[in-house]
Formats: C-alpha cells, sequence, structure tokens
C-alpha cells in the first residue's frame, strides 16, 4: 500500500515541489491550504500535478481543525511548510507571524501526538535562524541569533520539534534550509524580484527595479533539490535535524549582475536603491556548511549559482515575453 502525505503549505513554492517529489515516488499526496475566496493552485498547475493532489482546507491557528484534519487523512508522514514566510512583513506583522510560523507548530505537534504520535514530522526551520552569525559555515551545532519576528518564531517551532523528539520519542526532524530559489518563488523575494524585473525591463514592460540592500551575502540554492533533502530525513531510522545548503555565499549585487547579464542588459542603466527596502535589522552574511546532510542523507546540490540564476532569468524572459505579446500574465510558469 501507498504512503500517504501531508503537506501544509501546498500552495507555495516549496509545497509544490515536494508534491511533485512525492508523486513520482507512489505517494497519496495530500495538501493542505488555508481557505480563502479562491484556492491559488498556480504552482502545483506549473508543474501540472494539480489533478493529483488531494486538497483540504487547513489553518496553522485552529488546532480542532487540524486535528480533525490528520484523523481523517491518517497520513504517515506530515510535512509543515506552511508559514508567514517573509522577513520583511514579519516585522509588520510580528503578532500574526508569531501566532502561525511559531505557536501554529505546537498545535501542530500536539494535533499529531493526540491523533498518532507514529506519524513522521519534517519541520521546515530556516538559516535565518543563525542571523547574527556567531561562525562561518553554519552547521548543526552553530548557536542561533534571530534578527526578526520571523527568525524567533521559526526558532521557538524549531525547538518545539526538538522538544517533541527528546520528550515524546516523536519521528520529528527539522530541516535548516538556507535559501533557496525557483521560477515558482514569490515575487517579494529578492531573487524573484530581479529576475522578473529584468526580464521585464527587457521587454520594455517596466523601466526600473528597486532594491534595498545589496550587500547582503545568502547561500543560494535550487528548490527543486531542496525538498529532496526533506523526504531524505523522514526515511531515516533516527529524527535528526540537519542543514541544507549549497556551501557558497553570494551578494544580492552579484545575483542582479549575473541576472541582468543573462537578460543581455547592463544593471547599472536599471537598478535603483531605496532605503524603503531596508529591514530594521538585517542578517549581512550566510553560508552553510552541508557536511552532515552529504555524509548521513546522500543529499548533495547538484546546481550551481550561475545555472540558478539562467533558470529563474529565462523562465521570466519566456513570461515576459507572453506579456508583451498578449497584454496580460502567462499562467504557465514552469
Ligand atoms: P511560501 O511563502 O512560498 O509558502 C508558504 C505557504 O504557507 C503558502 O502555501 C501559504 O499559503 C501557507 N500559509 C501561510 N499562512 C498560513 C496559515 N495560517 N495556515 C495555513 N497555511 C498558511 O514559502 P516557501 O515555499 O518558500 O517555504 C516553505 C517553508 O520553508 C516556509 O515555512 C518557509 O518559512 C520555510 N523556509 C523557506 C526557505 C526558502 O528559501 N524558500 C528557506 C528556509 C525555510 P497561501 O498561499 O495561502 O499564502
Ligand atoms: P530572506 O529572503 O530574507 O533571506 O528570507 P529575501 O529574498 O526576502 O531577502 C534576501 C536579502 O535580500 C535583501 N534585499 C531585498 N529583499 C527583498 N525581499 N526585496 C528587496 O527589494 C531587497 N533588496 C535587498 C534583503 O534585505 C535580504 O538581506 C528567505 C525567506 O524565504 C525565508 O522564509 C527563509 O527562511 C529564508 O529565505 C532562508
Amino acid at each position: 500500500m501507498s504512503s500517504t502525505a501531508l503537506i501544509t503549505g501546498i500552495t507555495g513554492q516549496d509545497g509544490a515541489y515536494l508534491a511533485q517529489l512525492l508523486l513520482e515516488k507512489g505517494y497519496r499526496v495530500v495538501g493542505a491550504f488555508r481557505r480563502a475566496s479562491m484556492v491559488n493552485t498556480a504552482r502545483l498547475d506549473a508543474l501540472g500535478i494539480a489533478e493529483h493532489v488531494e486538497l483540504v482546507p487547513f489553518d496553522l491557528t485552529d488546532h480542532g481543525n487540524m486535528r480533525r484534519v490528520i484523523e481523517a487523512v491518517a497520513p504517515d508522514e506530515v510535512y509543515n511548510l506552511a508559514a508567514q514566510s517573509f522577513v520583511g512583513v514579519s516585522f509588520e506583522q510580528p503578532v500574526t507571524t508569531g501566532e502561525i510560523t511559531g505557536v501554529g507548530v505546537v498545535r501542530l505537534l500536539e494535533a499529531i501526538r493526540e491523533v498518532n504520535p507514529e506519524i513522521r514530522f519534517y519541520q521546515a526551520s530556516t538559516s535565518e535562524m543563525f542571523g547574527k552569525a556567531r561562525e562561518t559555515p553554519q552547521n548543526e551545532t552553530t548557536p542561533f541569533h534571530p534578527r526578526s519576528p520571523y527568525a524567533a518564531s521559526k526558532l521557538y517551532a524549531h525547538w518545539t520539534a526538538v522538544n517533541y523528539r527528546e520528550a515524546y520519542g516523536m519521528h520529528a526532524s527539522s530541516g535548516i534550509l538556507f535559501n533557496h530559489e525557483s521560477p515558482l518563488r514569490g515575487v517579494e523575494f529578492v531573487t524573484r524580484k530581479i529576475s522578473l524585473g529584468a526580464a521585464r525591463i527587457k521587454y520594455g514592460l517596466q523601466e526600473k527595479l528597486t532594491l534595498g540592500n545589496l550587500e547582503a551575502r545568502r547561500d543560494w540554492g535550487y528548490a527543486k533539490e531542496y525538498v529532496e533533502a526533506m523526504w531524505l530525513m523522514l526515511q531515516q531510522p533516527e529524527a535528526e535535524d540537519y542543514v541544507v545548503a549549497t556551501g557558497e555565499s553570494h551578494s544580492v549585487r552579484e545575483f542582479v549582475e549575473t541576472a541582468f547579464e543573462v537578460a543581455g542588459l547592463d544593471w547599472e542603466r536599471y537598478v535603483v536603491t531605496d532605503p524603503a527596502f531596508l529591514r530594521p535589522a538585517e542578517v549581512d552574511f550566510l553560508l552553510g556548511d552541508p557536511s552532515k546532510a552529504k555524509s548521513k542523507l546522500g543529499w548533495e546540490p547538484r546546481t550551481t549559482f550561475r545555472e540558478l540564476v539562467e533558470i529563474m532569468v529565462e523562465a521570466d524572459l519566456r513570461r515576459a515575453a507572453f506579456e508583451a505579446r498578449h497584454g496580460r500574465e502567462m499562467l504557465e510558469i514552469r
């Protein structure tokens, strides 16, 4: 009999790629989404998998709802990808972020513990927890120093997952994932804002691209590969935490230079900066050490920084060409 996976945050970037991977592996995939006036299946549609994923309404602020969903779906594995995931917005909405991204995880773990503590659990932890990092590169033993309400909420969720493992013997693992991007990345995140901006400028749909801090450095990988690490964590005999990263760090400025070069444009003519995009506290430099994921999971990144930028810019050039020709956005975002 095939295994059942419940993915929260199914409408997000990682939800789509993880659903695709698990369907390929023969899983029954149930996607939990928060009810809205319209269900946003754009990313699942883009991958051509929407009709293969069962969808259930679900909200991380409602414990009773989660309990009933876990009972009805009876999953073998739960991947908790749902979150208020935008660092910038977390400064504007710190309480909502704490409710969903932090306390929401306790509600979910309680529901799992009550219904069936044998269910394997994945928590989407983040390199943002290292924040003002005290050592470089960062690994599983590096001390945390969160720099935003988002990061503080994720740290609470992270330690909660560790605690449920230690207190109740649950198979709960946290993947401390560094930034991972793709053509399905939300347009408010810097990489996609740049790739889409460069492509739209190329087709005369936009004149300028306005950014914040160009000197911030991140360890950027390809999302499609990072979801493989999530699955591998839940296949291990023991639950543990793992850093997932490329081991290379680049600045926002380098991302801009490369993206505009791929689009055949001189970035200095189009990119401007505005302090409105600066954050009250910034994470300046992140660099991950994925050695443990490599040795224990056999996971390694395959896509280089340059290849990632090319994948994103080329996808957005296709979108912008369509928009220029038809006067409306392309639904296809593969
Ligand atoms: P996205 O922002 O693309 O997706 C977030 C998902 O969470 C969406 O499906 C969103 O639904 C859902 N969600 C938000 N609020 C609620 C709620 N109250 N109840 C139920 N669902 C909700 O994130 P990514 O796919 O990029 O990331 C997946 C996870 O991994 C997130 O937890 C993120 O914080 C974490 N992470 C991401 C990294 C990255 O670089 N991408 C790195 C490290 C960690 P809706 O579509 O309705 O908004
Ligand atoms: P991050 O991603 O905060 O690392 O969180 P984001 O792409 O938002 O920012 C990366 C860096 O770029 C700088 N920056 C800008 N950022 C945005 N969004 N818009 C701009 O115009 C801009 N200009 C410069 C930022 O200041 C920052 O230094 C992402 C999210 O996916 C989290 O959910 C996840 O946990 C982490 O990655 C790992």
